[in-house]
């Protein structure tokens, strides 16, 4: 086997551990920063520092050891990498041709340098002045019959004063059209949980975990996604709280973990069993083990035992009956098929959360990306509603975001469906009437272009074309648009998927020392749990001609309004004043925002059903019903299987830090399809062998991917899994969840073909 060969072996070792500690070492040196990446990791996470820009999880409140996590790590050695992207590189290469190359090998270029302009003469990006960027922006802007004509993506490590103040911008200006990660993301969460408990957000914190009796982690790979998570759930274990994981993909961290910041463990090699129960469940099935859990409470109480809180139940709910007579109609024959578990283990699983007097949900992608995942989270809040897991230490739901400020971002208006209260807040505090209409989320900006009504899109942060679903449908539509914006720090295929015109606009990243006229400043950043720190970077930007992204902001303002009521200069030098203005549009949870964010550790919003308060129509919680035990249309035909794309451990969604994936044994592939051994042979087919799938869906459109080999992997039968980008093709725009928009992309229905002669 040479060198560079794919190579699948079993991981035996404990995640984390270290393996976590030499693969810290090993980027860092990739990138060349050992010393400032190492100075830089010292500053992550604690007070006075900078936020990880890597995932949404809280920072622990004590501050005795170091916080941050290999994939961490990884995230900020990527950032503050020595490689660069400069107006050299650009004279060098052009557009098709840096289109030959793989996105592993765009990031690995380097940091952006300077403003560059697209020039289809030569198709090659050349350099711009800003005020010449900006001023393309605005006659864009304002060439548009309508503003509904332009889209607005947000990706989730935009800080709350930026974002806030895009939103304003983008109201101002005149539209809704607010696409952004959280749609392909939480927004299940974000859209289920207000008609279920008055907030769409989590109700944990990170003390919580040291009280729950019982965890459960639906859908969710922490030790890759959320590392730092993994020390509350090792702890919790170590003093015997069980702890639930429900996933078709037995993942290492799920199951034996050593804690990289546990010297004794380190040092003796030991490590924690973290599941006390994993449950191997098929894609989709979530509704029916939830439901299956729901049923044996229901039988239980029946017999005389009391399972549920009926006190809190009276007070604090309704919907009780409707919820009983929906689980009484499902039966076990129909509930262990749609599981693929059987009875026996839901009845365990259900045993563990009866006994549990506090128990805390977590769950990720594997809930949310369905095409009911709004309804299957109302689901999990139902079985917490049962026995009044909410408003009490150790209990709650406790959704595992994305993106290090995407619950922040949303909390501060990148919202296509804005309230109509919060709209009269920014007509009072700004003077200007802002649209009421609902705007596009992702998918529906993709439509508007694909029909031609959209014509300009600005990107802040992110990788939206390779993100998105249905890949080539959704290169088309970028290539129709008059102008595609892309502000960034790293060049991604999105700046050369592009417009007519196109612009990259490079940024100052969250690691990075913020200097103004009025001095240093920070940002804030709303953590999954609700907390609200400062971050200030420690690090110099690369290079002179980067802007701040609030001043990349305010600047496209002033070119596209001129008669703006805002004083849109003065918030990019003093960021104090934003944050009056954001306490003055949420003054409910924002109220003295700048005296508050002087406590070393941030502040916490307030999340009312902590509090046993429901901001709902009827004033209390709400069991909600969907019938069935699907949560994904059922596809008719035998050769199907659902395919989830999910995350390698070397990656940050559309960034590949490498093609290994430590965890999983896979190494120097990412064209992969894991697979159950009885679906493979059931097939014809062996390990090692190279197939292409094909999407089942009946719209005219071939979604088709050559090349994946086939891996031996322990999934749940039926259920197959892949790498997100790589399979984006295959996920087609129509596929979504309706009430929040969110793509099903981990319930794909494929067949496996032979691959193109
Ligand atoms: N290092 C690193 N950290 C990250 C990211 C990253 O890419 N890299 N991305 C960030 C972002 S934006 C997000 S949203 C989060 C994502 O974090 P996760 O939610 O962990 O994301 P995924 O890896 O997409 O998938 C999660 C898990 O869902 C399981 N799964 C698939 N289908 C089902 C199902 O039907 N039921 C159940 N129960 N499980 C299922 C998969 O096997 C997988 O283990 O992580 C954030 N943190
Ligand atoms: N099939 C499938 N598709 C998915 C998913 C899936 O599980 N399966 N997951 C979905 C999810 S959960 C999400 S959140 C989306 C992610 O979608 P996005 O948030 O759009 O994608 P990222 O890959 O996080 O964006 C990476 C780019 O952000 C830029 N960037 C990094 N840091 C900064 C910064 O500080 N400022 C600015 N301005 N730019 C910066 C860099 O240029 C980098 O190339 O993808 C979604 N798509
Ligand atoms: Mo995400």
């Amino acid at each position: 086997m040479s060198a560079d060969a794919p190579r699948y072996r079993i991981y035996t070792s404990p995640a984390g551990g270290w393996g976590a500690a030499a693969a810290t070492a090993k980027v860092l040196m990739e990138q060349s920063v050992v010393t400032k990446g190492s100075r830089a990791l010292l500053a992550m996470n604690q007070p006075g520092g900078f936020k990880c820009p890597s995932c949404a999880f809280p920072d622990a409140t004590c501050t005795k050891k170091l916080e941050f996590c290999e994939n961490g790590a990884k995230a900020l050695a990527h950032e503050a990498t020595k490689f660069r992207v400069t107006r050299e590189f650009f004279a060098e290469h052009s557009v098709s041709e840096l289109m030959g190359q793989s996105d592993y090998w765009l990031e690995m270029q380097g940091r952006l340098t300077e403003p560059m302009r697209y020039d289809p003469a030569s198709d090659h990006y050349v350099p711009v002045s800003w005020d010449d960027a900006f001023a393309l922006i605005g006659r864009h802007l304002h060439a548009l019959d309508s503003p509904h004509h332009a889209e607005f993506y947000t990706s989730g490590r935009t800080a709350n004063e930026t974002a806030f103040l895009y939103s304003i911008f983008v109201r101002e200006y005149g539209t809704n059209n607010f696409p952004d990660c959280s749609n392909m993301c939480h927004e299940p969460t974000s859209r289920g949980l207000p008609p279920s408990i008055g907030i769409g957000k989590g109700t944990v914190v990170l003390d919580d975990f040291e009280h729950a009796e019982a965890i459960f982690l639906i859908g969710h790979n922490a030790g890759t996604n959320a590392p730092r998570m993994m020390t509350p759930l090792v702890e919790a274990r170590k003093r015997g709280a069980p702890i639930v994981a429900v996933n078709p993909m037995p993942e290492r961290a799920l199951v034996r973990f050593t804690e990289p910041q546990d010297i004794v463990q380190m040092a003796t090699f030991g490590s924690t069993e973290v599941t006390s129960e994993f449950v191997h469940i098929k894609i989709g099935g979530d509704l029916a083990l939830i439901k299956g859990m729901m049923k044996v409470m229901f039988e239980r109480d029946a017999a005389g035992e009391a399972v549920f809180d009926q006190g809190f139940i009276s007070e604090h709910t309704e919907g009780f009956a409707a919820l009983r007579a929906d689980i009484a109609a499902q039966d076990w024959p129909a509930i262990v098929a749609a599981s693929g578990l059987d009875e026996a283990q839901i009845r365990r699983c259900a045993d563990i959360y009866i006994r549990s007097n506090a128990t805390i949900i977590c769950y990720g992608m594997g809930v949310t990306q369905h095409q009911q995942g709004s309804q299957l989270v109302q689901q999990i809040a139902n079985l917490l509603l049962l026995k009044g897991n909410f408003g009490k230490p150790g209990a709650g739901i406790s959704p595992i975001r994305g993106h290090s400020n995407v619950q922040g971002d949303r909390t501060v208006g990148i919202d296509e469906r804005p309230s109509q209260a919060y709209l009269d807040k920014v007509r009072e505090v700004f003077g200007f009437e802002p649209p009421r209409d609902h705007g596009h989320h992702t998918v529906e900006s993709i439509e508007a272009m694909l029909n031609g009504s959209a014509k300009v899109f600005i990107g802040l942060g992110g990788n939206f074309v390779r993100a998105v679903p249905d890949t080539d449908r959704s290169y088309d539509a970028m290539r129709q648009l008059d102008l595609t914006v892309g502000i960034a720090t790293k060049l991604n295929r999105g700046h050369l998927v592009h417009g007519k015109d196109a612009l990259i606009l490079p940024v100052i990243a969250r690691s990075e020392r913020i200097e103004t006229a009025a001095g240093e400043q920070f940002v804030t950043i709303e953590d999954s749990m609700s907390n609200v720190t400062a971050s200030r970077g420690v690090l110099d930007p690369p290079s002179e001609h980067l802007l701040t992204e609030t001043e990349i902001v305010c600047r496209m303002a002033l070119a596209t309004l001129p008669n703006s009521k805002i004083d849109w200069a003065s918030y990019i030098d003093d960021y104090s004043l934003i944050r009056d203005k954001i306490a003055a549009v949420y003054p409910s949870i924002y109220e003295g925002f700048s005296e508050r964010i002087k406590a070393p550790l941030g502040f916490h919003l307030d999340i009312p059903p902590r509090r046993r308060a429901w901001a709902t129509p009827n004033g209390k919680a709400n069991f909600l019903v969907l019938p069935g035990l699907a949560v994904n249309a059922p596809v008719d035909d035998p050769s199907m299987l659902r395919l989830a794309t999910v995350r390698s451990h070397d990656q940050f969604n559309t960034t590949i830090y490498s093609y290994n994936d430590r965890y999983r044994g896979v190494y120097n592939d990412r064209m992969v399809l894991f697979m159950n051994a009885d679906d493979i042979a059931d097939r014809g087919l062996e390990t090692g062998a190279k197939v292409a799938l094909e999407t089942i869906i009946d719209d005219g459109v071939v979604r088709r991917v050559e090349g994946l080999t086939i891996i031996d992997y322990p999934m749940s039968r039926g259920s197959v899994a892949g790498y997100y980008p790589e399979l984006n093709p295959l996920l087609p725009l129509g596929h979504y969840d309706k009430t929040s928009g969110c793509p099903a992309a981990k319930a794909i229905p494929v067949r496996v073909a032979p691959m193109a002669a």
